[in-house]
């Protein structure tokens, strides 16, 4: 059947999504976390990036996030996508990502920070310096080198891009056996901090690996897809986990480039990221919340008058397109929006960004209703997302409206 779109205030009515951002699960949207303690306890400040992009805030958010220390979050803007903040070079003058400050002292680099609020409130399990975590600490380090340089380096020939990623699949395999080797999914007897510091890359790595190479990470390492299933158990990753189309996008400037390497598998993956369905992709595995669409919707509603105003097109046209595909989404129903509003759709489609604005699932929801809306009108794509820098994501534009 083809309905007529909703009104804002029909689709307000469709959704009673709330969170606690404060003393709730872990999301992207707080700026204080209390964990029910009160706000006279904060002693930590966490500067991390606007978007939830990069991957050493990620390890310190995700820390602070299991020991529950309460702390206030400041969020400031990477170089490749706007203008970093002049309050934030004044107190770190390279502007990187992350900073602390414990007790009023800023404390910069996430491994130093790691080490200075174990001296303050003990450590997750074994510590940084702990005999058994040092040596995981080396291999997260030797994957990491063995990721960028078969993803981020260009190559000459076939032989080449095929020695890069069997250098990257031996060391793969090393962490296959330390996971192997403990009675838990995770890398010592329990969850702890090895976990948290393999945590930001290794997602990275699935992501980047199946769309840029056709390699399924997650899928071909029984022991790292158990350590990824076990840390979807714990609501405090979920709460910072991004998607394939989130890391496909936001790495290439952040990594000066990414390679693709051409490959038939390469090329589905990439089409399956980029065009959906969404579904299924081994970006995720645990089940789908029951509200993720009314998440999805109430974050749209909030944020309706940007999202509408840093649209290429025409506010009114986009106005109606986009209330079409929020009512696909809510009713199944097709709901034909204005001619000439399939790029419009899709420039969205191709800037919602997992975990900043939604959760896995709700991005999930909200993409299929704007592909599927879109292709009622034509086949025509936004611009290519681009690749030296993502100033079309600056989050200038949505500041007045921090949350
Ligand atoms: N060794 C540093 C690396 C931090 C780092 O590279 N941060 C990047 C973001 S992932 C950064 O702040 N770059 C400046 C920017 O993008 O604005 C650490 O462990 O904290």
């Amino acid at each position: 059947m083809t309905i007529a779109s909703l009104s804002w205030k029909e689709l307000e009515s469709l959704t009673d999504f709330q969170i606690d951002t404060v003393n709730g699960s872990t999301n992207a949207q707080a700026n204080l976390r209390l964990f029910g303690y009160a706000e006279a306890d904060v002693r930590v400040t966490l500067y991390r990036d606007h978007h939830a992009w990069c991957p050493y805030c990620q390890k310190i958010w995700l820390w602070l996030e299991e020991k529950q220390i309460p702390y206030r979050i400041e969020k400031v803007t990477m170089f490749c996508y706007g203008e970093k903040e002049s309050w934030y070079k004044r107190i770190v003058p390279s502007g990187m990502l992350p900073a602390i400050a414990l007790d009023g002292k800023i404390i910069t680099e996430s491994d130093d920070i790691l080490i200075a609020l174990e001296k303050v409130f003990g450590s997750l399990r074994h510590g940084m310096t702990d005999s058994q975590v040092i040596p995981i600490r080396r291999l997260e380090r030797t994957l990491f080198r063995a990721w960028c340089e078969w993803l981020c380096r260009p190559v000459s020939s076939a032989a080449q891009e095929q020695r890069h990623r069997q250098q990257f699949i031996e060391v793969m395999q090393k962490v296959e056996e330390v996971l192997a080797n403990t009675p838990s999914p995770y890398f010592l007897e329990d969850f702890g901090t090895a976990d948290v510091i393999f945590t930001p890359y290794v997602e990275r790595m699935n992501a980047s690996l199946y769309y840029y190479k056709g390699y399924s990470m997650r899928e071909v390492n029984p022991r790292m897809s158990a350590w990824f299933d076990a840390m979807e158990s714990r609501l405090t990753y979920r709460g910072t986990q991004s998607d394939f189309h989130t890391h496909a996008h936001d790495l290439p400037p952040q990594m000066g480039g990414c390679y693709e390497n051409g490959e038939p598998q390469m090329l589905i993956n990439k089409e399956r990221v980029d065009y959906g369905s969404w579904f299924g992709l081994p970006d995720v595995t645990y089940p789908e919340p029951a509200n993720s669409r009314q998440e999805a919707l109430q974050r749209v509603i909030k944020h309706r008058n940007n999202i509408i105003k840093v649209n290429p097109a025409d506010n009114q046209l986009f106005d109606l397109a986009l209330r079409c595909a929020l009512t696909n989404m809510m009713t199944d129903e097709e709901c034909i929006p204005p001619s000439d509003s399939d790029i419009a759709l899709r420039y969205l489609r191709d800037r919602i960004s997992v975990p900043r604005d939604m959760s896995i699932y709700a991005a999930k929801r909200l993409r299929e209703a704007l592909e599927r809306t879109a292709a009622l009108v034509g086949d025509r794509q936004s611009p290519p997302i681009p690749v030296r820098n993502r100033r079309d994501q600056d989050p200038a534009n949505f500041i007045a409206f921090k949350t």
